[in-house]
C-alpha cells in the first residue's frame, strides 16, 4: 500500500472559537496550527482564511499573508486553499485564492443542503468554470464529493473533457444534507471511482476517526481537522489540530501504514501529470 497522505483542515469557514477555542482566526494562529499539524504528520494543509474577528473571507490578500506565514514555518508543506469558501459567496469571490502562486486547491463537485436554511451551491456550470480556471492556472484540483451523485458528475465531466486526470477525490461524508459516513457509504464511494484515481476521506463529526481507519486499511488517504470535527473523543474537545493529526498517525502505525511527506504526496497524487 502507498504511504498515507494526511491532510489537515485547520480552520474551515463555519466552526468558531466558541465551538473550540483552538480554531485559528488570525494569520499567526493559522501559521501555528499549520506548523503543529505538519510537525505531527500532515503533508497537506486545507486552508480557509478568516478576518481577525473570525468571519470567513476569500480575500486573496488575506490568503497571501496567511500562506506566507505558513511557508515561513513549514516551507515544504502543500497548501490547499479552499475554493468552496463559505455558503453564499460568489464564484469570483471563491476563486480569489487561485490568483496566487499555489499548487493545489479544492474543486467542489455538486450542490447540497448544508444544514438549516443553507445551500452550498455548485451548479454544473460552476464546476466547469472552476475546473477550467484551475487548469489554466496549473493548480491541482482535489475533487470534493459530498455524495455519490457528485462522483458521477465528475466522471461525466471528465469524459467530456472538462475535468482532467489525474483524478484525486475527497469524500466528505457526514455533512447535514450530504451522504452519511457509515462503512457501507465509504465502500460504495471508493468502488465508484476509476482504479487509477486516488482518494482521501474526510468524516464530519463522529465519522472522522472511523472513516480515517477504514481509509488507512483500504489504501485511501485521510483528512482530519477542526473544520470537520472539534472532538478528540466523545465529549472531549481536541486541544488543537495537532491532536487530531496525531491520532491518525497512531491509527496508521497500528495498521503498518507509513506517513507520506509533502514531496512524497506530490508524487503519489501525480502533480506532474496534470494534462
Ligand atoms: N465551507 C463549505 C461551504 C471546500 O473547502 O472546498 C465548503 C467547503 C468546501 O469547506
Ligand atoms: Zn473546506
Amino acid at each position: 500500500m502507498d504511504k498515507l497522505i494526511i491532510t489537515c483542515a485547520i480552520s474551515g469557514a463555519e466552526v468558531t472559537k466558541t465551538d473550540n477555542p483552538y480554531v485559528p482566526y488570525t494569520v499567526s494562529e493559522m501559521a501555528e496550527e499549520a506548523y503543529l499539524a505538519h510537525q505531527a504528520g500532515a503533508a497537506i494543509i486545507h486552508l480557509h482564511v478568516r478576518n481577525d474577528d473570525g468571519t470567513p473571507t476569500q480575500s486573496k490578500h488575506r490568503y497571501q499573508e496567511t500562506i506566507d506565514a505558513i511557508r515561513k514555518r513549514c516551507p515544504d508543506v502543500i497548501i490547499q486553499p479552499s475554493t468552496g469558501g463559505a455558503v453564499g459567496m460568489s464564484r469570483n469571490q471563491r476563486l480569489e485564492p487561485t490568483e496566487l502562486d499555489i499548487e493545489m486547491a479544492t474543486l467542489d463537485c455538486g450542490t447540497l443542503n448544508f444544514g438549516g436554511d443553507d445551500i452550498f451551491v455548485n451548479t454544473e456550470n460552476d464546476i466547469i468554470y472552476f475546473a477550467k480556471t484551475l487548469k489554466e492556472r496549473n493548480i491541482f484540483p482535489e475533487l470534493e464529493c459530498f455524495e455519490k451523485g457528485h462522483i458521477d458528475s465528475v466522471l461525466r465531466l471528465h469524459k467530456k473533457g472538462f475535468i482532467h486526470a489525474p483524478l484525486h477525490f475527497s469524500f466528505v461524508l457526514g455533512v447535514n444534507g450530504g451522504m452519511a459516513g457509515e462503512e457501507r457509504d465509504f465502500h460504495f464511494l471508493r468502488e465508484s471511482i476509476p482504479k487509477d484515481a486516488t482518494y482521501s476521506v474526510a468524516g464530519i463529526g463522529r465519522y472522522e476517526f472511523p472513516l480515517a481507519e477504514l481509509s488507512i486499511l483500504h489504501g485511501g488517504h485521510v483528512r482530519v481537522g477542526l473544520e470537520d470535527n472539534i472532538f478528540i473523543e466523545k465529549g472531549k474537545l481536541a486541544e488543537g489540530n495537532q491532536a487530531l493529526v496525531k491520532k491518525v498517525v497512531e491509527l496508521a502505525q497500528k495498521h503498518g501504514r507509513p506517513i507520506a511527506t509533502p514531496d512524497e504526496a506530490r508524487v503519489l497524487l501525480r502533480f506532474k501529470e496534470m494534462r
